[in-house]
């Protein structure tokens, strides 16, 4: 048999090269991160010269730059669909990332902003449609779809959980630059798997037929339907005043978000009208509401470098009874981050295979069943932040294990929900816009990633104790509603998922 057919442990072979590309892009991508805000408020002078800017300058790029790299996945996935494939566009997306990490590693300004702009092209180019190329692998109705998302996932995290602790070291102890460099090494070693692989990887990922591409709507004719039906009247009036006020009021930042979702807005209603059946209509209904999942997920979740770094660095207890070698007796607060993606390695396999032995004794699997479920398990997570907030008024200080257990939550709900909205969205998008749907899932992430933030902002004036049982309220409230509707909403998948089984 040919080599795209051949398996290993009952997954394509081409699962593992794109689990190991995406491993090491993740490698780049956290380590840079890490080092990302750190670099930037260290001083000027000394041994390992930052570029001395205050807290507030840092956050704020940041902020920008880690949602930018999600949104440049709707440009990265319009490329996909209309120009080169998934699989040509992850390849240069990679040489993209290279340059853009190893630039990094210069000690010049411009070599500094260079670099952040080919990273954002790089991550939108590769990070969206790889995620395809992975459904691609399995056909329709292949049990073992969300099992090799799940799989995929963790070696999302083994690249991150390795360069934080890695490129962080590096980085703070021999030198900014050298941990730079370091990244653009790990995505050098991605491609290179990548290029290694392409002989498992000969029928995913390739361009359409010019005529399938070309059939239907044009992008150019898309701001038309803004204004076709009352509905979408207002919807445009609310996306265009938003726009404006904003623009005036000087909050560029804004401005742009709410232009951008005038975009996003038109060209959903675009593939909207060029579905030609029912069925495909629905699907992609279903397919953006479960977006507000994603948004209101993330939107929570990530309050794990926000607020929840800044309570494990001032409000907890982090002394151990005994001295460590290179750390002493005090945990850093930067481990905490870590957990998560350990948790992720650790319980990734038992929380997919959970789930597929419901599926298999036909007891209610659904992916929007399991990302509503994922949304609660998480949610309640915070209740043991309001319990180490309660501790912390009573002692001036809070147990570390109610952020271990926090953690532990955050990462199950995440598993049964991040992997499988990624496998979801293979299911049910139109493969004309496979590569766009996923685009607008991974902005529909950086999106929840700014929710967040201002929530965090909050915190502030209301408390953290009353920030974290608001957001269990809010999450758990809002998942309970989505499984009251759980049936209607099923319907509208017309059944993508009923038929998954052991295909022969
Ligand atoms: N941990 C995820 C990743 O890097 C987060 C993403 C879905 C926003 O893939």
């Amino acid at each position: 048999t040919a080599p795209q057919k051949s398996e290993l442990f009952g997954h394509p072979v081409g699962l593992y090269i794109l689990f190991f590309t995406e491993m090491w892009e993740r490698f780049s991508y956290y380590g840079m991160r890490a080092i990302l805000v750190l670099y930037l408020v260290s001083a000027t002078q000394g041994g390992n010269a930052g570029l001395g800017w205050t807290n507030a300058e840092a956050l704020a790029l940041y902020g920008w730059y880690t949602m930018l790299v999600y949104v440049a996945s709707i440009p990265g996935g319009i490329i996909a669909d209309k120009l080169l494939g998934q699989k040509k566009t992850v390849l240069w997306g990679g040489i993209i990332l290279v340059a853009g990490h190893g630039i990094l590693a210069v000690e010049e300004m411009w070599a500094f902003y260079t670099g952040l702009g080919l990273i954002i092209a790089g991550v939108g180019m590769l990070k969206p449609n790889i995620s395809t190329m992975v459904g691609g692998l399995y056909k329709e109705g292949d049990i073992r779809r969300d099992k090799g998302f799940t799989i995929f996932y963790i070696g999302i995290n083994l690249g991150a959980f390795l360069s934080s602790l890695i490129v962080g070291y590096v980085g703070e102890n021999i030198g900014w630059h050298w941990g730079f460099g370091l990244a653009g090494i790990a995505m050098a070693l991605g491609l290179l798997v990548y290029l290694w692989g392409q002989k498992y990887l000969t029928e995913v990922g390739n361009l359409l037929s010019k005529a399938e591409r070309d059939s239907g709507a044009s992008f150019g004719g898309m701001f038309k339907d803004l204004f076709k039906s009352p509905l979408q009247l207002t919807i445009t009036a609310v996306l265009l005043a938003g726009s404006i006020y904003y623009l005036l009021a000087i909050d560029i930042a804004y401005g742009f978000l709410f232009i951008f979702l005038t975009f996003v807005t038109a060209m959903m209603l675009m593939v909207y009208k060029d579905l030609t059946t029912q069925v495909m209509k629905d699907r992609y209904v279903v397919m953006l509401l479960s977006f507000i999942l994603v948004i209101v997920f993330w939107g929570a979740f990530e309050q794990a470098g926000g607020l929840m770094n800044i309570y494990a660095l001032e409000k907890t207890d982090r002394s151990l009874p005994f001295s460590l070698p290179l750390i002493g007796s005090e945990v850093p607060a930067s481990w905490f981050q870590s957990l998560n993606a350990l948790f992720i390695i650790i319980f990734g396999v038992i929380v997919a295979n959970f789930w597929a032995k419901r599926k298999l004794k036909s007891k209610e699997a659904s992916s929007i069943f399991k990302m509503a479920i994922g949304v609660i398990i998480m949610g309640l997570g915070f209740v043991f932040m309001v319990f180490a907030s309660m501790e912390f008024q009573n002692n001036g200080a809070s147990a570390m294990y109610w952020l271990v257990l926090a953690y532990l939550f955050h990462t199950i709900g995440e598993l049964s929900s991040s992997p499988v909205a990624l496998s979801f969205i293979t299911k049910l998008a139109p493969v004309k816009y496979a590569s766009l749907m996923m685009g607008v899932y991974f902005a529909a992430t950086g999106l929840g990633n700014k929710v967040a933030g201002i929530v965090g902002e909050y915190s502030s004036e209301a408390g953290d104790g009353t920030i974290f049982m608001g957001i269990t309220i809010f999450t758990v409230a809002f998942a309970i509603l989505v499984l009251l509707m759980l049936k209607p909403l099923k319907r509208l998948t017309h059944g993508v998922e009923d038929e998954e089984r052991e295909l022969p």
